[in-house]
């Protein structure tokens, strides 16, 4: 009987995730092409996107970030079927909506694979080859329930009894309660009981591979239960629609295998992967966490690969605290959402409020709440109050004062002349502190952490201006001129970290915040990001600077629900609806 290394080669046991310099490939699920996308989806493409702007904005090495569509198997045969056109039709016009979907999010992905594509079935034919040359594949007569949605077989430990369309009881699993049928076929299994080891080695000498935690965890549980041999083919005369198995054409490619096998066609699989593989990181919703943990890392090192870099898993979002489906009617339309947010407001709310660690909910009403209230009203009014004419007239970047703003509280040199409190001393620490925090919460996949500090810092920032009532101050005395404009630089300064901080998850609206500081596109990576630098002692490039050009208020406030909703009825897609 074959048998697989019991330990892995050296490379394999590397630290988890990039230096400087390095490529990295993120990725997205490529999305079944049986139904338009939803805010799941979006929501998974989002998490990439964000982490793709940030390490290009920490110019950590050239990186690439790639999703699509999954168009083969028998739930996409089935679907075409059910609305009367072909398989190949049917995943043209739905490939085509996610496309939409994403570009209209601002998701800035430089690779579309669509599984249907030559480039991609000649990859998952040589894979095949690759698995039958290294003896991990057997002919076998497999029986088991399979569910199609999930185009998965189910051990007992995951079925349920319930009912079907027509209320008659039956088997359905456990998990998403779809209905299972029971098959009986020849297919190729592949040797998955004999990764045991492997997988556990890889795991150990990798404890950041899977992300967070607890799914790590869940995946070495898994491991210390039964690891079947896997199915890895259909008979064909049941899957016509999907890729053959090469040199046994009376079997079709089984769809997880042909889909997994996208994170290496799209970097040239078989000829020049070699230039990105293992440097991979793939963004998957908890759903498919078996399929990317076990089964994936399995396949890749029976195929003589390395598993990828990191997983990196995010829970689900349910719609008012139901689990969204078709059935029943739930399902929130991710163009929709755009259309009534706007790009920047919808991406903050999923980023925002998304913990990948659990569950989160989705409702309107919460989106107009978070939206209006940390970006319009605590940083967009920052911003508008700060460079209003009425207070800052020669609208240029303030000069600072080290003499009102001392380095130490209540110093000698400053007495009398100082005019910072304790608070504002926390608030300059906070501020300097916060692009480490960020980077760190980027880089251990809270991106929610990170807009949370962020939206504190706002909050504090706001507390200062409120607190020293710049307004307030008479121009017309020196020394009042004077910490009026320390307050000003003060207050440009964080929002110029915050504009920084920002551009991964709203780039519109950073962009529109850093172009009215005057911070030229050199000026706004993060590698170089400064704060405060007279603080310091130091030069502040910006000071003296005349700020850009007024565009008027920076996130408009979002209006009544009733109005919104109105707008999205007229925003449905006619071509959605036929699906
Ligand atoms: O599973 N909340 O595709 P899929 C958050 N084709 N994310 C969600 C979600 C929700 N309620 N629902 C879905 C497939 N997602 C396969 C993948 S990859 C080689 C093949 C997101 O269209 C989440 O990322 O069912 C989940 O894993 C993915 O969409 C499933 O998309």
């Amino acid at each position: 009987m074959w048998r697989p290394p019991r330990r892995l080669p050296r490379p394999l046991r590397r630290a988890a995730a990039g230096g400087p310099g390095r490529r990295l490939l993120l990725s997205t699920p490529i999305f079944y092409a049986n139904g338009p996308p939803h805010i799941g989806h979006l929501y998974s493409a989002l998490l990439a996107d964000a982490l793709l702007r940030h390490r290009r904005l920490r110019a950590a090495g050239p990186a690439r970030l790639c999703t699509g569509t999954d168009e083969h198997g028998l739930k996409i045969q089935q679907a075409a079927a059910a609305a009367g056109t072909s398989p190949a039709e049917l995943c043209e016009r739905v490939s085509g909506l996610f496309r939409q979907a994403l570009t209209q999010a601002g998701v800035a992905y430089t690779d579309f694979t669509r599984t249907s594509e030559p480039r991609h079935r000649r990859a998952v034919s040589h894979f095949w080859g690759a698995l039958r040359d290294g003896g991990v594949l057997y002919k076998g007569s497999y029986e088991g329930w399979y569910c199609t949605p999930e185009e998965s077989f189910l051990p007992e430990s995951q079925l349920a009894e319930g009912t079907d369309a027509q209320g008659r009881p039956c088997k359905v699993s456990l998990e998403t309660g779809h209905e299972v049928h029971w098959t009986k076929e020849e297919n190729y299994m592949f040797r998955l009981s004999a990764f045991r080891d492997p997988l556990q080695n890889w795991l150990r000498d990798n404890p950041r591979a899977i992300f967070p935690d607890p799914f790590y965890q869940c995946v070495l549980r898994w491991l210390d239960e039964d690891l079947p041999d896997l199915s890895v083919s259909r008979e064909r005369n049941r899957l016509q629609w999907g890729i053959p198995v090469p040199s046994d054409p009376t079997q079709t490619i089984y769809v997880w295998v042909d889909a997994l096998v996208n994170y290496l066609s799209v970097v040239g699989y078989p000829e020049s992967h070699g230039a990105w593989w293992p440097a991979v990181h793939h963004v998957v919703g908890k759903d498919i966490l078996k399929f990317h943990a076990l089964y994936w890392p399995a396949l890749l090192l029976a195929a003589g690969l390395e598993p990828p870099e990191r997983i990196l898993v995010h829970s689900h979002w349910t719609v008012r605290g139901q689990k969204m489906s078709k059935s029943l009617g739930n399902v929130v339309d991710p163009s929709v959402c755009v259309g009534q947010y706007g790009v920047d407001g919808f991406r903050y709310f999923l980023l925002r409020q998304g913990v990948p660690e659990r569950d989160c909910d989705y409702y309107d009403e919460k989106v107009v709440k978070l939206v209006n209230s940390e970006l319009a009203d605590a940083l967009g009014g920052l911003m508008n109050r700060s460079t209003a004419p009425s207070i800052n007239p020669s609208n240029t970047y303030p000069r600072f004062s080290e003499a009102c703003f001392p380095k130490v509280l209540g110093s000698e040199e400053a007495r009398g002349t100082g005019r910072a409190c304790v608070e504002d001393y926390k608030l300059v620490a906070a501020v300097a502190s916060l692009p480490a925090q960020v980077d760190s919460y980027f880089e251990g996949f809270q991106i929610y952490k990170a807009l949370e500090c962020i939206a504190q810092c706002v909050r504090q920032t706001n507390g200062f201006f409120q607190r020293h009532k710049p307004w307030k101050l008479d121009r017309r005395d020196a020394a009042e001129q004077l910490w009026l404009d320390t307050i000003l630089h003060v207050t440009l300064e964080c929002l110029r970290v915050y504009g920084t901080l920002l551009q991964p998850v709203v780039p519109h609206t950073a962009d529109k915040l850093l172009s009215r500081l005057a911070v030229g596109p050199g000026e706004r990576d993060l590698s170089g990001l400064t704060f405060l630098a007279r603080y310091d002692g130091k030069p502040c490039p910006f000071e003296g600077r005349q700020l850009g050009p007024d565009t008027g208020i920076l996130f408009h406030r979002l209006g009544k629900l009733e109005t919104m909703k109105k707008r999205k009825q007229e925003a449905q897609v006619p071509d959605k609806q036929l699906l």
